[in-house]
């Protein structure tokens, strides 16, 4: 697989973005963490969707690192078979690299918290909340030059206010950005890139959910890139 050539993040940029993740991190008990080193995606997740999701050998943060692999109909992804309690608050943070040619589109990189009471086996998880970065150019005929779209969603299911997505978000294309979803005890969903707060929804968990497990996904046509690295999970 060839090498991505896009031009590097500046490397100031990189070191106050590990020094942040690490400083950020150190204090919480980490619950569950990939940055797929092995150069596999270990029995620790299950697959869904088809083509099945792989690694990239050759691209990263640094490399290997999670390609979901998903066409243009239908996303591709893998769910955690651990599970964790949002009862205290949960934190699902990981890094994302989306590029994509200027018209193109189907190309997008999710992750999230899953309900796996709903679901089993090789079926899709039923989304509680998660972030999407994705890129939508004058190809997507249903709706064109979008352009880089942050989406942030809960489940109708449990969301009070509308879910904020944001379009012609461009500035985090082409480079490695951490995203991250924070869940506090109350149920408030905030959202951020590179700790920068973007938006929050306040959402209604049922004290009978359970246990909740965690998802990467997305699609990956030949018209971009759309990888995964460095996913973390631990209590605020
Ligand atoms: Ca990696």
């Amino acid at each position: 697989m060839m090498k991505l050539n896009h031009k590097p993040c500046s490397p100031f940029i990189l070191f106050f973005t590990v020094l942040l993740i690490t400083f950020n991190t150190t204090a919480e008990e980490i619950l569950f963490s990939d940055d797929f080193q092995s150069g596999e995606i270990g029995d620790e997740w299950t697959f869904y969707g088809d083509p099945v999701s792989v690694i990239n050998s050759d691209n990263g943060n640094p490399a290997p690192c999670f390609n979901n692999n998903g066409d243009s109909m239908w996303p591709s992804g893998i769910k955690s078979r651990q599970t964790f309690s949002i009862k205290d608050g949960l934190v699902i943070q990981c890094d994302i690299f989306l590029s994509c040619h200027p018209r193109g589109a189907w190309v997008g990189s999710s992750f999230g918290i899953h309900d796996p009471s709903l679901t089993s086996g090789n079926n899709e998880p039923k989304i509680v909340a998660n972030m999407s970065y994705s890129y939508y150019g004058e190809l997507n005929w249903n709706r064109p030059h979008l352009q880089g779209i942050l989406t942030m969603s809960v489940s109708r299911l449990y969301r009070n206010e509308t879910n904020p997505e944001l379009i012609h978000m461009n500035q985090w294309l082409d480079c490695w950005h951490t995203f991250k979803i924070e869940v506090s005890p109350e149920g408030l969903c905030s959202w951020f890139v590179n700790d920068s707060l973007v938006s929050s929804n306040q959402a209604s968990f049922p004290d009978s959910m359970g246990e909740v497990g965690i998802f990467l996904e997305g699609r990956a046509t030949s018209w971009g890139t759309a990888l995964h690295d460095n996913l973390l999970v631990y209590v605020p």
